[in-house]
């Protein structure tokens, strides 16, 4: 990763309820990318966590008195999308990574996702978990969901890409300054907005190959936020589709403009009135 000396690069670390691993997980992380030589800074969102989390990471940002560790906090849990969301308000990298607090996805793989944003000539990098060369160690229901996930994301939006919910994700600032600023309302879909979005505007998505290692015995999605994320995920479709009807009509609106124009430009050229 040569070609990044001197290329500051932003890491935005959300993190609800992960008292017991945060410190770790920085610690891991800022070694992985001084060992990459890279200029970076962490922030990290805490999204309203019950348990210590905040103040913990508040803490370690003392201890380490290092400015490359930025600590930002929900008063309460709005979720990911928008932990993800305010952490980008202090993003002053070049490039800007999504990384999942827990490590189950070891920040060391993202010297591949920059390699292959540099040979797709890609504005996004996401993590596949359906890449052929991913290797995942997690619960067979999470597999299972993310199987009927996958079809019924392809099925609706038919997206270039084949995952879109993975916790590593590798953006250009512009480009997601220009997502971010599209209207991203849906919460426990927010990963799908936000690529349905960019796809939309015309950005260029790659997938890259992960290894995923489930750090958690459980998973915490239970079937209400399964619920809750095939309701937002149907709300992002109606706007899909909507929004494809208005280009539709627009395209159609702007051929009647030009025949109009056309017309009053005959008008004026044979001085008809
Ligand atoms: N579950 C959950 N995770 C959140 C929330 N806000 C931020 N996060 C962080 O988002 C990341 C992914 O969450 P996790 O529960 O591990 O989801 P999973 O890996 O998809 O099972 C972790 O770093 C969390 O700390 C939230 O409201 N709920
Ligand atoms: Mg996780």
């Amino acid at each position: 990763m040569k070609y990044l000396n001197g290329t500051r690069i932003s890491i935005i670390m959300p993190a609800y309820n992960e008292a017991d691993r945060i410190v770790s997980s920085l610690e891991e992380t800022m070694r992985t990318f001084d060992n990459f030589k890279l200029n970076y800074e962490i922030i990290i969102v805490d999204d309203g966590s019950a348990d210590a989390t905040y103040k913990i990471v508040h803490e370690f940002a003392r201890k380490v008195n290092n400015d490359r560790i930025i600590v930002q906090r929900n008063r309460s849990n709005y979720g990911k999308g928008r932990a993800l969301r305010k952490g980008f308000r202090f993003a002053k990298g070049e490039y800007v990574i999504f990384l999942d607090a827990d490590m189950d996805l070891h920040p060391g793989q993202i010297d591949t996702f920059f390699d292959i944003m540099r040979l797709t000539e890609s504005d996004i990098v996401i993590g596949s978990k359906r890449h052929p060369n991913s290797q995942l160690t997690y619960p067979p229901e999470r597999r299972l969901m993310s199987s009927v996930y996958f079809f019924l994301v392809k099925m609706l939006f038919g997206l270039p890409i084949n995952d879109t919910q993975t916790g590593l994700k590798l953006f250009k600032h512009h480009v997601l300054k220009q997502v971010f600023r599209e209207y991203i309302s849906r919460e426990f879909a927010f990963d799908l907005e936000l690529l349905v979005n960019a796809h939309r505007l015309g950005y260029k998505i790659a997938e890259a190959p992960v290894c995923i290692q489930s750090q958690r015995e459980y998973s915490r999605i239970g079937i209400g936020t399964v619920y809750k994320m095939c309701l937002d995920t149907f709300a992002i479709y109606f706007r899909f589709v909507r929004n494809r009807m208005r280009h539709a009509a627009s395209t159609v609106g702007g051929k009647k403009h030009v025949k109009n124009n056309m017309h009053y430009h005959y008008k004026i050229k044979n001085n008809v009135t």
